[in-house]
């Protein structure tokens, strides 16, 4: 039985019946995004468990969702580009021949459906009316990917009319399969606009107008069509004069990109104010102003839970109390979640994340590191005016953030775009539990893109550089690391809303102001440079912060060899010489004695 709503348009409804005809559903059911639509999908969640109710008084139209146990994070490994042309899709991604992949996950969603309801989701990614904008179909047979896919994108007619009657919509097939990690693959086909996503529920796999279409799709287009698609937050800011200025950050996974986007300012830093964009992906075109402009495509917020709190991040935290989809946090008795680093102490009793009961002296955490709040936009109280506006947002500086306990200090800016490109490149951060595998091992992460980025990153690098040199008032670039450690392990820098004062050091620098030292590195904030007021830091705290060890360059700069020798030639000589630059620069400030006995590394 198909319930085709008000669909007519004829590409969607024949690709419709093909995958009904593979995937055997009982039913069909094609979504308009109306609230009677939701309210509907939940109550049918609530009967058969993929959804618990919260406390409706306390946390209205919020639910709770416990993923299957080894669901829990972005599986790489099972991530794939398919391109006809292995070297397209190049050493930072897996390949498979389209026709290969094809052949391997036609059997695994022959009758996936059967028993199950089959939906389909249209979906535009990007503000109605722009140009920008991109529409996808996703078809899945999971209600809580259609609750979170009403969240997080705009569903239903406005993606319609955005369509028209073209058939430029990106195909997103998924099916939660039977979830094993043996079967499990989120495959990509940007030559024909196509994901294809089975054996898993969990967001950056299964809500594809994400990760799939937004970064690796688009990042393959925009090539194309000459711009950027980025793993990166958008965020405004009023300074005391009143004037707002626009930044993006590109921060890998669990690095820092939610709580920036929605950064309250300290007390001691009267008069200004912070709206929020977006906070995890940027789609960035030049415009005929010569100025770089970006838009959210995304409609809603996919956060990492754990830490979240009134302290650290409140406008997140008043978010959440509402409308919000909560995955593998923990339940108080009273049916409100928990969580490591809620503002409340530990409860005497809770069920984790598994549905397990846990007490404090329970040996494994309460919420899974990974669990997630799904929240739209709209309930965000900081939410840029700007969020739906169709030509986007002028960008005057570009922030490469990592996490790093050692070696990078808190703020350091690029003499020019080619030299922010090859800060970009050379990234590397500790890795988080935002997808499976050790955490906190260092690994390279070259804009925050090496999962994301749908085409060889060699060629990539040289993007950057040509979208660079067509602007006229390019964005600053900026690294950032709020993460460096003291010798006790821990954090040098409070982070969270004080690292406002980094961004006023930085709107200076774009201002042509701000003190800084030509260090090896980069342009490096003097040491009374970035306000301290009401902050109790001392002056060696601070250079402990800015401090750049020529010795421990030497082991990153020879470790960028390996990352050079990767991409072979399609890395850019440009950045080869950003390369040989620095390494100059290094050896220039050591001496002979420092030089031995160093490894290389990242
Ligand atoms: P994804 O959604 O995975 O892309 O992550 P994200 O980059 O948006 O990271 P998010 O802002 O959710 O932060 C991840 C974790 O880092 C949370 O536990 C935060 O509390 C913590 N965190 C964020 N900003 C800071 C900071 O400035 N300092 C410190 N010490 N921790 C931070
Ligand atoms: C990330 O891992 O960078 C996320 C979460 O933003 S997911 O959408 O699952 O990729
Ligand atoms: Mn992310």
């Amino acid at each position: 039985m198909t319930d085709k709503g008000t669909v007519t348009h004829a590409g969607i409804l024949k690709w419709v019946d093909e995958v009904a005809a593979l995937t055997k559903p009982d039913r069909v059911l094609i979504c308009d995004g109306s609230e009677g639509e939701r309210e509907q999908i939940v109550k049918e969640c609530l009967a058969t468990g993929e959804l618990i109710e919260l406390n409706q008084t306390r946390m209205p139209r919020c639910y709770l969702h416990r993923s299957a146990p080894h669901d829990v994070a972005r599986t790489e490994h099972l991530t794939y580009v398919c391109t006809n042309n292995q070297d397209d899709s190049g050493p930072n991604n897996n390949w498979m021949a389209p026709a290969a992949a094809k052949a391997k996950l036609t059997p695994l969603f022959d009758g996936a459906m059967r028993g199950r309801t089959m939906f389909v989701v249209p979906f535009l990614m990007g503000p109605s009316g722009s140009e920008f904008s991109k529409v996808g179909v996703e078809i899945t047979d999971s209600r809580y990917v259609v609750l979170s896919m009403r969240i997080m994108t705009r569903v239903g007619r406005v993606a319609l009319e955005h369509l028209g009657g073209s058939d430029d919509f990106t195909r997103c097939l998924h099916s939660l399969g039977d979830l094993s990690p043996d079967r499990r693959f989120i495959m990509h086909f940007p030559e024909e606009n196509t994901v294809w996503s089975i054996g898993s529920g969990y967001g950056g796999n299964a809500l594809l107008g994400k990760k799939c279409m937004a970064l690796r799709l688009a990042s393959w287009l925009a090539r194309k069509e000459g711009w950027l698609a980025e793993h990166m937050l958008i965020l405004g800011l009023q300074d005391p004069q009143n004037k707002i200025h626009y930044v993006c950050g590109a921060f890998p996974s669990a690095c820092g990109k939610t709580n920036l986007a929605m950064l309250v300012p300290p007390a001691s830093m009267p008069g200004w104010k912070a709206t929020t964009v977006g906070d995890d992906i940027a789609w960035l075109r030049p415009a005929p102003d010569g100025r770089l402009y970006a838009v959210n495509p995304e409609a809603g917020f996919f956060g990492v839970v754990p830490g979240t709190s009134r302290k650290t991040n409140p406008t997140a935290f008043d978010m959440i109390q509402h409308d919000t989809l909560f995955t593998n946090v923990a339940l108080r008795p009273d049916g409100t979640p928990w969580w490591e680093g809620h503002d409340d102490p530990a409860p005497a009793e809770a069920l984790d994340w598994q549905g397990r009961p846990w007490t404090p002296s329970s040996a494994e955490k309460a919420a899974h590191p990974n669990s997630r709040f799904t929240a739209p936009a709209t309930n965000c109280a900081t939410l840029s005016p700007e969020f739906d506006n169709p030509s986007g947002v002028p960008i005057e500086a570009i922030l490469f953030g990592a996490r790093r306990q050692r070696r990078v200090p808190l703020v350091y800016e690029a003499r020019n775009w080619q030299h922010g490109t090859f800060l970009g490149a050379t990234l590397s951060s500790e890795t988080t539990a935002a997808a499976t595998g050790k955490v906190g091992v260092l690994r390279r992460d070259p804009m925050a893109m090496w999962p994301f980025c749908g085409y060889n990153m060699g060629d990539y690098f040289q993007h950057w550089l040509d979208v660079g040199s067509t602007l006229t008032r390019p964005p600053k670039i900026f690294r950032v690391n709020w993460f460096r450690t003291g010798d006790d392990g821990k954090f040098l820098w409070p982070g969270f809303g004080d690292n406002l004062r980094v961004l006023q050091w930085i709107l200076e620098r774009c201002a042509g102001r701000g003190e800084f030292t030509d260090s090896a590195i980069g342009h490096l904030p003097t040491l009374h440079a970035i306000d301290r007021k009401g902050l109790s830091m001392t002056d060696q705290q601070m250079a402990a912060l800015l401090k750049v060890d020529p010795a421990e360059w030497v082991e990153a700069v020879a470790g960028q060899e390996d990352l050079i020798h990767m991409f072979g030639s399609h890395f850019p000589a440009a950045l080869r010489q950003e390369h040989d630059e620095l390494a100059r620069r290094i050896h220039t400030a050591i001496t002979p004695e420092e030089l031995e006995g160093r490894d290389s590394g990242m």
